[in-house]
């Protein structure tokens, strides 16, 4: 069963800790809301991603993360975080 969680970027990650199943594919469906280019990309080496984020798109990232634990990420600048926690 898939499912998905919301994440608004406005001055940052809203919500900035998201909290997610382990073993379970989570869509993370960011939209950017903010026109500034610090946040036009979201990428994480801890969860493998790297996506630009239009503005004002919904754009869906999904991960399966099989361990549990707290994983970053990061506007493509490193300024703005967020964090998954998977349980
Ligand atoms: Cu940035």
């Amino acid at each position: 069963m898939e499912k998905s969680v919301r994440i608004d970027v406005k001055n940052g990650y809203e919500p900035q800790t998201v909290e997610v199943s382990k073993g379970v594919t989570t869509k993370l469906v960011f939209n950017r809301a903010n026109p500034s280019a610090c946040l036009e990309q979201v990428q994480s080496t801890d969860l493998n991603f790297a996506q630009d984020l239009p503005l004002g798109e919904d754009v869906a990232i999904a991960i399966t993360p099989e361990h549990a634990g707290e994983y970053e990420y990061s506007c493509g600048m490193g300024m703005f975080h967020g964090k998954v926690v998977v349980k």
